[in-house]
């Protein structure tokens, strides 16, 4: 007789190869054709009884959530390494082990942050809405001008795994670096980066800002009226890490009025629907949350929340619980 496959209940359709993992590995109803509400993963979850739920930053978990999983659930992976939709104190106070997937999308999110500080830098979206429209006129020798990148100074706001691969790419530019975080990172870890306990003094030696820290968990954001008025006029702001962590209005104020030349946002607050005004900006470069979205890193992410289960699953410690 065959022994009991562990059961496995996942938010959305995850690619294929993991697909197939779970159809080997696990006994798993089909994927869904979307991605499921909390409600709905409450609902498949009370009527399957998995071991082990799989979500994505997609579909928060909140306390509410947790309290209706039903008993056979033992771990929480999150293909994700932002935890913020997930009510981690509800989630330990059931006993449910939890994991994340970090370091495997590090890269692929610092390639990302490139792109949106030299796409918000370079004026991509308004080179791409003129070629779309037909070019048809060489420019003029002083017109649609933007702004170089190489050279200037990086401010990063938040220097874990992936402010630090940014602030690597950005040596790469000649960029000088700054960085804030909570504490002084080790010499070796700041190669050569200067540390401001306070982004206060640091933003207004910014010519780039680039956001690199955790979700608010209370939707307070970080980047005020206020901080964005410390960045010098004419900065570029860049955010691939949570839109919480903005106060949108101050953002299209500073945008409009010219105080930012430009901006790249890979998130905003309301996520899939942004605001439209954010939309209209002809110097805001946005892109949909696709800052883990290589083959290779949403692979890696996948395998390595499925290792975790596998892991809990048998006993053993978890590769990267939170
Ligand atoms: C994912 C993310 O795109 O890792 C994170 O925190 O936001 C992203 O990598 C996301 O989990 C997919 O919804």
């Amino acid at each position: 007789m065959s022994p009991t496959r562990p059961r496995l209940i996942v938010s959305q359709h995850l690619l294929a190869a993991a697909q197939a993992r779970i159809a080997r590995d696990y006994d798993a109803p089909p994927a869904p054709d979307h991605k499921l509400t909390a409600e709905e993963l409450v609902a498949q979850a009370r009527a399957f009884r998995p071991d082990a739920v799989l979500v994505t930053s997609s579909t928060p978990v909140s306390a509410a959530t947790v309290a209706a999983l039903p008993d056979s659930v033992r771990v929480i992976a999150t293909i994700s390494v932002g935890t913020d939709h997930l009510d981690i104190p509800a989630i330990r106070a059931r006993g449910i082990a939890l994991t994340s997937t970090p370091d495997v999308l590090t890269d692929s999110n610092a390639d990302l942050a490139m792109m949106l500080i030299l796409a918000a830098a370079r004026r991509a979206k308004e080179y791409l809405a003129l070629v779309a429209a037909g070019w048809g006129r060489g420019l003029g020798m002083d017109e649609m001008l933007g702004t170089q990148v190489t050279g200037k100074t990086l401010g990063i706001l938040g220097m874990g795994r992936i402010g630090r691969a940014v602030a690597r790419r950005a040596r790469g530019f000649e960029m000088t670096v700054l960085y804030s975080n909570r504490s002084r990172l080790a010499p070796e870890l700041e190669e050569g980066a200067t540390y401001f306990a306070d982004p206060r003094a640091m933003l207004p030696r910014c010519d780039i800002l680039s956001l690199h820290m955790p979700g608010s968990k209370d939707g307070q954001p970080v980047m005020t009226t206020e901080l964005f008025g410390l960045l010098p006029r004419g900065a570029i702001f860049v955010n691939a890490a949570r839109g919480s962590l903005v106060d949108e209005g101050a953002l299209i104020a500073a945008l409009k009025d010219g105080h930012l030349a430009g901006a790249g946002l890979d998130v905003c607050r309301n996520e899939p629907d942004p605001d439209p005004r954010l939309l209209a900006l002809p110097n805001l470069f946005m892109t949909p949350h696709v800052g883990s979205a290589t083959v290779e890193t949403r692979t890696d992410m996948c395998m390595l929340a499925l290792d975790n289960v596998d892991a809990i699953l048998a006993g053993r410690p978890a590769l990267t619980p939170v």
